[in-house]
Order: structure tokens, then C-alpha cells, then sequence
């Protein structure tokens, strides 16, 4: 008799709960891999095709003033998923490998982004490029086995590693994975990013008990810049411009600036500049065909998305995990502290939110955990270093951060504020840039007196504790040439 009373009770208290869950949104978190702001809605470069992500912008906002918080992929993301600034967490490098950043239980919690997500009653899915190497299986219930404490859903597992394990020998003088650009393969589904779509594209069609967090992970444009053919011929050789490169530039930049900077196993700007710039036009062309080519890849994810049930209810982000230099400060690289290597592509599009607005305050990819907590209607996380995004979205007036900052390497790092770039080195040394009247960041400010009260301003800003490497990542620096090097001006600046 009691059970007669209990089932409609039991039976109320489910649908309840599944309204519940299902008036929270899904969120879509696209990931892009080392694409700077070449794309048509950021106007970076004037060949750059986009069709894809313009349209996301012009029904999102798209942030104009965004910057990674460590312009190298690890740590990027290790930062935008545990929603903590580098400087808090010691995470400055690439994980060792066979790390966990999920399962330091001190700085995390296991409240990386997706877990939080997954507490609360979401369903998780991940695939391609999103920890990177942070044990990804143990982060999202159904990208993998590992770690998965809830129900395993049906169909197939993500691909485990999708990147080339197949490279062609353009015998270029440097080696590494840092080096190869050209056509190659020969089809688009041989390319490990059409694979991850295609992957996504089916648990986007599909009904949901429960809301969604999916995180698809895209490679390109990172090195090698690979692309089938028909990605080049949108972009014809002879017409394609490259950056200007003064000769003189880094003049003006302290020798720690150089050094930090200095990668020895990426291109060197004579060779890639010599015959007419022959190589450095090869290498901006791949790059622009790999971003044509990845924009048409988060097109058939969006596409799919619309022709859902989850079209009005779903939140998109897309964002690059740092930018990309292809000449300027000569080098063809990541890992700097200028605008090239931080700035990245961050759209946001909520299901009804006006379009194409564009906000050019400093934001960071640091903003997207508590921005996501803010709109889903999460518990707040108060170990979220970041701010919701929803103010600037919704206009609302809000006082803003005066500028973001992003950390490479111990204690070396550069804030970005409405107009100024602001770089302070272990040394003490540093350089200011004034993107009204110098948007290339060719003449350093740091010394002129006329700046006083502006360099005064950010030092104030800069972090006033660094925390020590993180044991995931190690002790050791950037790399070993760097090590020697930086000894040999310890000793000469005595
Ligand atoms: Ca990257
Ligand atoms: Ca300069």
C-alpha cells in the first residue's frame, strides 16, 4: 500500500529532476589549436577565410581584446580548465608525460572544467585536442574508460589520438615537430580533425536525458601545416602577402626578451626569408589553408548542431588556445609575450543573445569556467580566478579589470589593458607598447618618461606571489639551450 503511494511520489520527484536538468543549457566548447586572429571577423590578416566562424560570430559576441593566460598549449589549457591563473598553479610547461592535472586533488579538487560540469548533473563528452596530454579519459565520462565513475553511455569511444602519425619528408633544415607545412594528405577524412566531427557530429543529433558539456578539440592550424590540396587553392601562392618584418625591431627588446624567446628548433627568419621571402610565403599560405580547412571543420559541427533538438537551448564557445607568429619578431612560433602570441579568436553565442557585438575589453581564456558556472546557473566556484563574461555580454555597465595577463615561462609576463602591452621579465626588465598608435608593438615604450603613470599602473598589477613549477611540469626551464644561455647572461651581467 505504502509502495501504491510512493510510485507517484518517486515518479514527480524524477520528472522534477529532469525538467530541472533540462532547463539548464548545453554548452558546445570548441577548441582550436594555435589560430591567431587570421580569421575575417578579427581582420588579423586580409586573405584569412572564415565563413564558418564569422557566422558564429554574427550571432555571438566575439571579444576582441582576448588573450590566453601561457602562450603554450598545455598550460593554456591546464589554466582555462582549472579556471587558475599559471602564477597560482606553477603549471608554466608542457606536462611531463603520463601526468595528471586531474588528479592533483590540492590545486584542483577534480573540478577541472568538465568534472565540475559532470557534479552537476551533466553528461560530458570530449574528443581531440582539449587537455592535452592531462590525461583527457579521466576528465569527460564518455570520451574514454578511465576514471569514469557514472554510467557509460552507449556508442563508440572517442578516437584516443587523432593526431598525424604519418608525416611526408619536406627535408626541411630543422627538425622537430615544429617545422613541415604542404599539401598533404590527399583526402579530407584522412585528416585527423575531419575525424573529430565526424566523431561529435552524432551525439550532437541525438536526444539527451541530460543536459551536455562537449568539448571538441581541433588540431589545426598547429604545426605541421597540413591540409588536403583544395585548401591551398584558396589561397594562391603568388598572391599571397606575409607580414612586414622591420629589420630593426628587435633592437629596442631586452636581451633576457630575446633570449626567453629564442626556440631553437623553429624556422630561422633568414632562411625563411631568402629568394623574395620564398619559404615564409609557403609557410603563411599552409597557415592560411589550415585555418580555411579548420573553419570548415567546426562548420559541419555547428551545421549539425542546428539541425538538432538542442539548437535553442545550447551555448557555444570557440576559442584558440594562443595565438601564432608567422614572421613578426621574427620568428614562425608560439611562446612569446607579444600581441601575436596572445591574442586569440573568443566567441561566445548564447541561444538568445543579439549578435554580432563585439566587446574590446581584456578578457582571458581564464573567463570561460566561471562565465559557463554563471550561465548554465552552477553553484559559484570560488576557486574560479577568471570573472563571468555575462556583464560585458549583457552590457550592463560592469567596472572591468584594467588589463589580463598572460605568464611564460616563471615569472615573465605581459599585461594587456585597453590600449597598452605591458611586458616584465624575471630581470626586472621591460617593454610597453601602445596599441593606439603602434598595433605591430614595434617601438618600446618602457623608457620614455612620457609613460610614467602607465608603467606604474600595470607594475602595480603584476602578480605579487609566482608560484614555484608545479611537479607535473617540473623544475626545469623551457629547454636546455635556453638554460645555458640564460647562465652565460647571469654571469656577463654581473
Ligand atoms: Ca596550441
Ligand atoms: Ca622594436
Amino acid at each position: 500500500m505504502a509502495t501504491y503511494r510512493l510510485i507517484p511520489a518517486i515518479l514527480a520527484a524524477f520528472l522534477l529532476a529532469n525538467s530541472y536538468a533540462n532547463e539548464r543549457p548545453n554548452v558546445l566548447l570548441i577548441a582550436i589549436d594555435d589560430l591567431n586572429d587570421w580569421i575575417g571577423c578579427m581582420d588579423g590578416h586580409p586573405q584569412s577565410l572564415t565563413p564558418n566562424i564569422d557566422k558564429l560570430a554574427s550571432r555571438g559576441t566575439l571579444f576582441t581584446n582576448a588573450h590566453c593566460q601561457a602562450p603554450i598549449c598545455g598550460p593554456s589549457r591546464a589554466s582555462l580548465l582549472s579556471g587558475r591563473y599559471p602564477h597560482e598553479t606553477g603549471v608554466y610547461n608542457q606536462p611531463k608525460s603520463g601526468n595528471a592535472l586531474s588528479n592533483d586533488s590540492v590545486l584542483f579538487h577534480g573540478q577541472l572544467l568538465p568534472q565540475y560540469f559532470a557534479h552537476n548533473g551533466y553528461s560530458t563528452y570530449g574528443v581531440g585536442k582539449i587537455t592535452h596530454g592531462y590525461e583527457q579519459e579521466a576528465v569527460f565520462q564518455f570520451a574514454g574508460s578511465r576514471g569514469n565513475s557514472g554510467p557509460k553511455p552507449e556508442g563508440p569511444k572517442a578516437p584516443n589520438d587523432v593526431r598525424f602519425h604519418y608525416r611526408p619528408n619536406y627535408d626541411l633544415p630543422y627538425t622537430g615537430t615544429q617545422t613541415d607545412w604542404g599539401t598533404f594528405p590527399d583526402r579530407n577524412d584522412q585528416m585527423p580533425d575531419h575525424q573529430t566531427a565526424s566523431w561529435i557530429i552524432p551525439h550532437l543529433e541525438k536526444w539527451h536525458d541530460k543536459p551536455f558539456f562537449m568539448a571538441v578539440g581541433f588540431h589545426r592550424p598547429h604545426v605541421p601545416f597540413y591540409a588536403p590540396q583544395e585548401w591551398f587553392d584558396m589561397h594562391p601562392i603568388e598572391n599571397v602577402i606575409v607580414p612586414e618584418i622591420p629589420e630593426d625591431d628587435f633592437l629596442d627588446i631586452p636581451e633576457i626578451g630575446r633570449l626567453i624567446h629564442e626556440l631553437p628548433r623553429y624556422p630561422k627568419i633568414d632562411w625563411l626569408r631568402a629568394n623574395n621571402e620564398e619559404q615564409l610565403r609557403l609557410c603563411v599560405q599552409a597557415y592560411l589553408a589550415c585555418t580555411t580547412f579548420v573553419d570548415a571543420q567546426v562548420g559541419r559541427v555547428l551545421d549539425a548542431l542546428d539541425r538538432s533538438p538542442h539548437a535553442d537551448n545550447t551555448i557555444i564557445i570557440l576559442f584558440s588556445d594562443h595565438g601564432y607568429h608567422l614572421g613578426e619578431k621574427e620568428r614562425v612560433s608560439k611562446q612569446g609575450l607579444w600581441e601575436e602570441s596572445t591574442k586569440v579568436p573568443f566567441i561566445v553565442a548564447t541561444p538568445n543573445g543579439r549578435g554580432s557585438e563585439k566587446r574590446h575589453q581584456p578578457v582571458g581564456l581564464i573567463d570561460i569556467y566561471p562565465t559557463l558556472v554563471d550561465m548554465c546557473g552552477l553553484p559559484k566556484r570560488p576557486q574560479n580566478a577568471g570573472h563571468s563574461l555575462v556583464p560585458l555580454i549583457e552590457n550592463s555597465g560592469v567596472t572591468w579589470r584594467h588589463s589580463i595577463i598572460t605568464t611564460y615561462a616563471m615569472n615573465n609576463h605581459a599585461l594587456r589593458s585597453d590600449r597598452f602591452r605591458y611586458i616584465r621579465y624575471e630581470d626586472g626588465s621591460e617593454e610597453l607598447y601602445d596599441h593606439f598608435r603602434d598595433s605591430n608593438e614595434w617601438t618600446n615604450l618602457a623608457n620614455n618618461s612620457e609613460y610614467a603613470r602607465e608603467l606604474d599602473a600595470f607594475r602595480q598589477g603584476l602578480p605579487k606571489d609566482n608560484a614555484p613549477y608545479h611537479p607535473i611540469v617540473g623544475s626545469r626551464p623551457i629547454n636546455p639551450w635556453f638554460a645555458e644561455h640564460y647562465e652565460r647572461l647571469r654571469v656577463d651581467n654581473r
